[in-house]
């Protein structure tokens, strides 16, 4: 049975969760640490990903079962390295798994993959998907239907060299005074799922007072690792900040934004680094995110466990701490 804030499977390391229920059942996509020793970095050079497995379970109490390998990067002609945080979604009765990875130029990129089954395996289209760069894809099904792609990550996800709209290798984080946060992306999905239907929009997030978010703002700004959900009719964006890492989210009418900073979601995780997902499942709503507990404190070697989330009446998230609730 799978408890809440354990691993949920503890014989690999998994990390950056994307859950989903298909057909009544969840599944969880993260991402599957290799445990090596190499060097820890800015860079991230220490998530030497290769492949993908899916979790599943038939219900909370059900055990999670892992579906074995649904993805290798050897099987992914434009891959050289580092299959990072992924996702899926289901359309008119195909899964599509969509991950990042650094194409043979050392640029991430996203790519996406096809399959019958939720649990894979997944056959990926021969390229990235034309017009995406940086990290941690995140797709939103719309209620009418249309799909949009969120992403974009920091430093080792590279979304700061892509401010002027092509790779700089020297694009940074502003560091003038006033300077806003370098804006993650969101585009329109064509109805092939496979293909952007629009240049990527850069994502604006404000203050209560209205004021995007500057990029000195360690404790709010955007670092990686987007979701989105919906709660009330209302666009839940919700992402890591990285460098101080809070899971935090911020609301708006739009699948494209503005969105309004409301507060966090999750305190700091054993580890450098927490991504997360929010899934309704049986009428309640779940967190998925991963530590380093597994592993006493490794940032590379990271579980995923999820755990109950609460809502307070106004549509506000209450805020969870990671081992004390
Ligand atoms: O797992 C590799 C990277 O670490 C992800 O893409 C980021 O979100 C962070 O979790």
């Amino acid at each position: 049975m799978a408890n809440q804030k354990e691993p949920l499977v503890t014989h690999i390391f998994t990390a950056d969760p994307s859950a989903h229920v298909f057909d009544g059942k969840l599944y969880v996509y993260p991402s599957h640490d290799l445990a090596h020793d190499g060097e820890d970095n800015d860079e991230g050079d220490e998530y030497q990903m290769e492949d993908y497995h899916v979790l599943s379970m038939d219900s909370l109490d059900a055990p999670c079962v892992d579906n074995g390998e649904a993805l290798h990067m050897k099987d992914v002609p434009w891959v050289s390295k580092q299959m990072w945080a992924p996702d899926c979604a289901f359309k008119d009765g195909k899964y599509y798994l969509y991950f990042p990875a650094r194409d043979k130029e050392g640029n991430f990129r996203i790519g996406v993959a096809i399959s019958d089954n939720p649990a894979g395996p997944f056959k990926p289209e021969d390229n990235y998907i034309q017009g995406t760069f940086s990290i941690d894809p995140a797709v939103l099904v719309d209620d009418d239907e249309e799909s949009y792609i969120y992403f974009g990550g920091l430093w080792g996800g590279q979304l700061e060299k892509w401010v002027t709209g092509s790779f700089n290798p020297d694009g940074a984080e502003p560091k003038e005074e006033g300077a806003h946060e370098v804006r993650p992306r969101v585009a329109k999905l064509n109805k092939d799922m496979i293909s952007l239907a629009e240049e990527p929009r850069e994502i604006v997030i404000l203050d209560e007072n209205g004021n995007e978010l500057l990029a000195s703002d360690e404790d709010r700004r955007y670092f990686e690792g987007p979701w989105m959900h919906k709660y009330n009719g209302k666009y839940y964006y919700s992402y890591s900040t990285g460098t101080t890492h809070y899971l935090v989210y911020a609301i708006g009418d739009s699948p494209y934004g503005p969105f309004t900073y409301q507060g966090r979601i999750l305190e700091p995780v054993i580890g450098w680094t927490t991504h997360h997902s929010i899934v309704e499942y049986n009428g309640k709503w779940y967190l998925f995110y991963h530590d380093s507990e597994m592993s006493n404190g490794v940032n590379h070697r990271r579980c995923v466990k999820f755990r109950e989330l609460k809502y307070n009446p106004d549509g506000t998230i209450i805020c969870m701490k990671p081992y004390e609730d």
